[in-house]
C-alpha cells in the first residue's frame, strides 16, 4: 500500500460496549495498516500507550451562562470536520446514533464540496432506549436516513431499527468480535487475588445502567453461593453500583461480592471465570458474554434481545428471562457442579466465536463497507 487509508472513528470513550468496540475496531484497522483517528471527549478506555498510525483527537466544549447545557454535538462536529481537513480522512465511521450521526451528518455539510463519507454503527441503547425518546427521536431517524451507510450489531437490533423509526434504507448487521488470541481460556486457573482454590468464580461486568439488572445478578449468585463456595467479581462501575451494594449487605455476601470499579485486563479476568452472568433487560448483542465465551467460561444471559443470536442455548451457553433467578440459579447450581458438562459447554462456546465472531472476520466485513462507500479512495 503506497498511502495509507485513513480513517475517523468517533464513539464514547467509558467502558460501554460500543466504545469498546469502537476501540477495538480502531486497533485492529491500525494493524492491518490503516491511518485511524479517534475523535471523542476522553482517551477511550482501551486505547492505552501508544500504537502506531493511531492518533486522539479531544473534543473539548466550552460553556457560557447562556447554555443550560455546554453544546458537545456542535464541538465534536467541529473537531471532525478539522481532523477530517488535516488529515484527509477516506470515510468517518460513527459509533453509537445519537449524538454521534448527527454531528457526523454536520461535519459533512460543511466539508461539502469535498466528500466526507459516514458510516453509521447502531449499538443497542442508543435506539431501544434514548433514541426512541420524543425528545431524539426524530433526529435520531433523520442522522439514520443521511448516514452514507448504516450497521447494526444484531438483526434484532436491524429489525427493532426499521420498527421503532420507520427507516426503509439498508442496514447491514455486522457482529460484534473479539480477538480469539487476547480473550482465550488460560492453559492453568489462575485465581483472581481475593478467591481460594475451592470457590467457583462468578462475573459480571458492566456500565451499572438499570437495564443491566444487576438485582438479578446478585440474587442469581445468592442461590449458587447456597450450594457451594463461591465468589462473585463486579466489573465496572455506574448508577445502579450503591444500590447493588446495599442489596449484597442486606443477602450478608459482602465478604463473597467484590466490587472491582472500572478496570482494563478483562481478558485475564474473564480467563478464570467459572461462569459469566448478563441477565439484562434487554441486550442487543452482549459483547462482554462474547468475550466470555472466548475465554471459554459458561455464560447465562438474557433471553431478551439479540443475544440467541450469540449463544446457542444449553450448547455455547443458556438464555434465561432475566427476572427468573429460580431458573438462572438452577442452570448455575447444575452446571457448577458437573465438570464434565461445564467443559464441554466452554469448549462449544469457545468453538462458536472461533467460527462466528473473530477479530479478522469481522474487521474485513467493515473494511468491504468502506470499500464499497469510497470507491476507488479506500486501497485494498
Ligand atoms: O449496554 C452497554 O453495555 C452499553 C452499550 C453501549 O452502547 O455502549 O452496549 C450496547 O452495545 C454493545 C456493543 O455493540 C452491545 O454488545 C450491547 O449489547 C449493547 N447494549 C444493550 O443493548 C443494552
Amino acid at each position: 500500500m503506497s498511502e495509507k487509508n485513513r480513517v475517523g472513528i468517533v464513539c464514547y470513550p467509558s467502558s460501554g460496549g460500543s466504545g469498546i468496540v469502537a476501540t477495538e475496531l480502531g486497533l485492529a484497522l491500525a494493524h492491518r495498516g490503516w491511518e485511524v483517528h479517534f475523535i471523542t471527549y476522553a482517551q477511550p478506555l482501551r486505547l492505552q500507550g501508544f500504537e502506531s498510525n493511531v492518533f486522539f483527537h479531544e473534543v473539548q466544549t466550552d460553556n457560557y451562562p447562556v447554555f443550560h447545557h455546554p453544546p458537545y454535538t456542535l464541538s465534536l462536529a467541529v473537531k471532525i470536520h478539522e481532523v477530517a481537513e488535516a488529515h484527509g480522512l477516506d470515510v468517518l465511521h460513527v459509533h453509537y446514533a445519537i449524538p454521534h450521526a448527527t454531528a457526523a451528518y454536520l461535519a459533512k455539510q460543511m466539508f461539502l464540496p469535498k466528500r466526507l463519507p459516514v458510516v453509521t454503527t447502531l449499538h443497542g441503547t442508543d435506539i431501544t432506549l434514548v433514541g426512541v425518546q420524543p425528545a431524539f427521536h426524530r433526529i435520531t431517524r433523520f442522522s439514520i436516513e443521511e448516514s452514507d451507510r448504516v450497521t447494526a450489531v444484531s438483526q434484532f437490533l436491524r429489525q427493532k431499527t426499521v420498527e421503532s423509526f420507520g427507516v426503509e434504507r439498508e442496514i447491514e448487521v455486522i457482529p460484534n468480535f473479539v480477538d480469539p488470541d487476547k480473550f482465550r481460556p488460560l492453559d492453568e486457573r489462575r485465581l483472581p487475588f481475593c478467591a481460594n482454590r475451592d470457590e467457583k468464580i462468578v462475573v459480571h461486568a458492566s456500565n451499572f445502567r438499570p437495564v443491566k439488572n444487576i438485582p438479578s445478578v446478585i440474587h442469581t449468585f445468592a442461590k449458587i453461593r447456597e450450594a457451594m463456595p463461591a465468589r462473585l467479581l463486579l466489573v465496572g462501575d455506574g448508577p445502579e453500583r450503591y444500590g447493588a451494594q446495599e442489596l449484597v449487605g442486606q443477602l450478608g455476601l459482602q465478604k463473597n461480592v467484590h466490587f472491582l470499579g472500572i478496570r482494563e485486563g478483562m481478558s485475564d479476568l474473564l480467563g478464570c471465570a467459572d461462569l459469566y452472568l448478563l441477565p439484562s433487560e434487554h441486550e442487543s448483542f452482549g459483547l462482554s458474554a462474547l468475550e466470555a465465551m472466548s475465554c471459554g467460561a459458561p455464560v447465562i444471559a438474557t433471553s431478551r434481545g439479540g443475544t440467541g443470536e450469540v449463544v446457542v442455548p444449553g450448547v455455547t451457553g443458556y438464555l434465561c428471562d432475566p427476572h427468573d433467578i429460580d431458573e438462572m440459579g438452577r442452570i448455575a447450581v447444575e452446571l457448577l457442579s458437573d465438570q464434565e458438562r461445564h467443559r464441554l459447554v466452554g469448549q462449544a462456546a469457545r468453538k462458536r466465536v472461533l467460527e462466528l465472531f473473530t477479530e479478522d472476520k469481522v474487521i474485513a466485513q467493515y473494511e468491504q463497507v468502506y470499500r464499497e462507500l469510497t470507491g476507488e479512495a479506500v486501497r485494498s
